[in-house]
């Protein structure tokens, strides 16, 4: 199973411990495609290898062949947002997992969005229980 998995880069990397852990687990249910995005050397503002229009064609690309998208939507990230829009479009399953924390707010355009099923969690120990038991649930590894 091809899983694409979705988290901010440029919108900032505060929860990448939380993208490590996501990506961690999720390898053991399927390839995923976008493993770069929980590198801790891809920062914010770092080296780009590529230009954004081949960044931009190669995720697309990955898109067209993921059969699920996973997403960290806390930090709001239009990048995040623009690819969860691409997985409903395509009709894929679409898991997005946010943090609920003080007065922090998820975008209605996700929480309200049919093709997008939301996992709320308070803390990072949550974390890896909450994926494995969404993966465990919709996606069962021994399924072909
Ligand atoms: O708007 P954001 O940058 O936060 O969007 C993050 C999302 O877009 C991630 O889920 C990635 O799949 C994708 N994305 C954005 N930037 C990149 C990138 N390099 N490489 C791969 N995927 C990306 C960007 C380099 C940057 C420092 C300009």
């Amino acid at each position: 199973m091809n899983i694409y998995f979705c988290g901010a880069i440029s919108a900032g990397r505060e929860l990448l411990p939380a993208y490590r852990m996501i990506v961690n687990t999720l390898k053991e249910y399927g390839t995923v495609l976008t493993e770069h995005v929980a590198d801790p050397n891809l920062t914010a503002g770092g080296e780009k290898s590529q230009s954004n229009r081949d960044i931009f064609i190669r995720d697309l690309d990955w898109l067209k062949k993921a059969d699920c998208l996973i997403a960290e939507v806390t930090t709001p990230s239009l990048g995040v947002g623009y690819e969860i829009a691409v997985g409903v479009r395509r009709n894929i399953p679409v898991h997005a997992f946010f943090q609920k924390k003080d007065a922090r707010r998820l975008s209605a355009l996700v929480s309200g969005n049919p093709g997008v099923t939301v996992h709320t969690y308070t803390e990072f120990e949550e974390l890896i229980p909450l994926v494995r038991s969404v993966m465990e649930r919709n996606f069962p590894k021994n399924q072909p």
